[in-house]
């Protein structure tokens, strides 16, 4: 008898803006990451648009990405040779409302759509589906500042409906947005905000998040009107914030910095802003603007599991002299913890951070989990004889794997684990190509050569072996 239940949903995620390419195809609008360069170049525009977004790139790596939108077939039926149970994929907003502020949907956008789903159901995987994966219409940013614009609650609602009414019966599982809490760390793909030096930054991050919170609860209301078995989940940046050292302060401050994350989630899944909350706008100077009836939908609609992101634990001090040192590996700023490796790109690997982080969020909500992202990107290489032996990429999945089973047997309901980018695709932060997650191998390189031919890397059968086994053999 395995510990995970019979119905666990093994599989991988992906998102459009990472891997779908054919980017001003049949009607699309551009996205936040098309006018995004790969490497170092990347760094300017994503952290400061307000400058670096006036730039010409001679390379955009979303623009063709790994062409999913057309390989879509080929990939659906290795992941289901791999043995996918459920596939995590989000919808390209602007494929749909080009401008994101357009009455009716493009239809050759739902045209897209249509045949994923259909690919999918052919091979019995069930689809996971983020509505906003970094994917705010880029002219939604432009024009109106994103998110931080109220009208973006009515557009967001109205591109979420037509997809609970076109696909509500045969997508069980709606994620609302991804990583709500990286609007604070990333706010222009967050939340589509191009934020000068000048502004109040904070002010312009919550009270956008906000807006994204009432569309959430909106939506969520709407999916229950149209389906009431729909499944609504927010989506968390986890990873618990350790302090530096047993010092009060070092605790206090780790305790502040969770709370930093959790804020969004206790709305999401409690209903309402927590009492901390007060205190902590008010450090930060923020007013947040609310609409009469906002905190009523909040507390009604809110959701129904608890998704995140897991690549590694945090470290923070209570001594903003030893905080300086913090390093900002992968977008939010940690100490480095010196029990831990790290990976190529500097994320710290911590296996068992994975069960503290689900036994906190599960101890915090009592909402059944998922982990909808987690996994190792890593440079492979591809040998002569076309094999790609990526063992550190397996020993990082079977390491939180096995954590991953500690903590439902401590007692957590876990709905599924879907690795992160299970077929190589762009990197968020970097652009880059060769920064690789997946089982399957992309030729594609950082300057966009290649076939694009997919090839099976060693962790490909590893995982079916694991897939097969419900968790049983995580041996390699
Ligand atoms: P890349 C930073 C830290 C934690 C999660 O990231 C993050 C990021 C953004 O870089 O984002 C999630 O590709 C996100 C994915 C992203 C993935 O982590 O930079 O939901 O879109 O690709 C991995 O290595």
């Amino acid at each position: 008898m395995s510990i995970l239940k019979n119905n666990f949903l093994w599989g991988g995620a992906i998102a459009a803006n990472q891997s779908e390419g054919a980017y001003n195809v049949n009607g699309k609008g551009l996205s936040l990451v098309d006018l995004l360069p790969a490497g170092e170049d990347r760094k300017e525009p994503l952290f400061n648009p307000s400058i670096g977004l006036n730039k010409k790139f001679d390379f955009y790596p979303s623009h063709e990405s790994i062409d999913f939108y057309h390989h879509y077939e080929e990939d659906i039926k290795l992941f289901s040779e791999m043995g996918f149970k459920a596939l995590r994929l989000s919808i390209s907003w602007p494929r749909l409302f080009p401008n994101g502020d357009e009455i009716e949907p493009n239809q050759e956008g739902l045209e897209f759509y249509d045949k994923i789903f259909d690919t999918l159901e052919k091979y019995n995987i069930e689809p996971i589906v983020t509505i906003n994966h970094f994917d705010t219409p880029y002219n939604l940013a432009e024009k109106l500042n994103g998110w931080y614009d109220r009208k973006l609650i009515e557009y967001y609602v109205r591109y979420a409906t037509v997809l609970f009414k076109r696909y509500g019966q045969r997508v069980k599982y709606w994620i609302t947005h991804n990583e709500i809490n990286m609007i604070l760390h990333i706010p222009y793909i967050g939340g589509g905000l191009i934020i000068k030096d000048s502004d109040d930054k904070n002010q312009i991050m919550y009270q956008a998040a906000h807006h994204q919170l009432v569309a959430s609860s909106l939506a969520t209301k709407i999916a229950k009107e149209i389906n009431p078995e729909i499944q609504i989940g927010c989506m968390l940046a986890a990873g618990e914030v350790y302090p530096n050292t047993c010092h009060p302060d070092d605790v206090m401050a780790a305790l502040s910095k969770n709370r930093e994350q959790y804020i969004f989630i206790d709305v999401q899944a409690r209903g309402e802003y927590p009492s901390y909350s007060k205190r902590m706008f008010k450090e930060l100077g923020v007013n947040l603007e609310k609409q009469s009836g906002d905190d009523e939908i909040l507390k009604t609609y809110t959701v129904d599991f608890i998704s995140f992101s897991y690549y590694s634990s945090r470290l923070e001090s209570g001594d903003t002299e030893i905080n300086q040192n913090k390093g900002n590996a992968n977008a939010f700023a940690s100490l480095k913890n010196p029990y831990l490796e790290a990976s190529n790109w500097g994320w710290q690997i911590d296996p068992v951070g994975l069960r503290v982080t689900l036994n906190q969020i599960y101890d915090r909500y009592q909402k059944p989990l998922f982990i909808v992202e987690n996994g190792l990107g890593e440079i492979d290489e591809v040998n002569n004889d076309n094999t790609i032996n990526d063992r550190y990429r397996i020993k990082y999945l079977s390491e939180h794997l096995n954590q991953m089973i500690e903590a439902v047997k401590d007692g957590v309901p876990l709905i599924g684990y879907t690795s992160w980018g299970c077929i190589d695709i762009v990197s968020a932060g970097s652009g880059e190509m060769k920064k690789r997650y997946g089982f399957i191998y992309v030729d594609r390189d950082n300057q966009g050569n290649g076939t694009l031919n997919r090839i099976r890397k060693d962790s490909f059968y590893w995982y079916q072996k694991v897939i097969k086994t419900n968790g049983e053999d995580l041996s390699f």
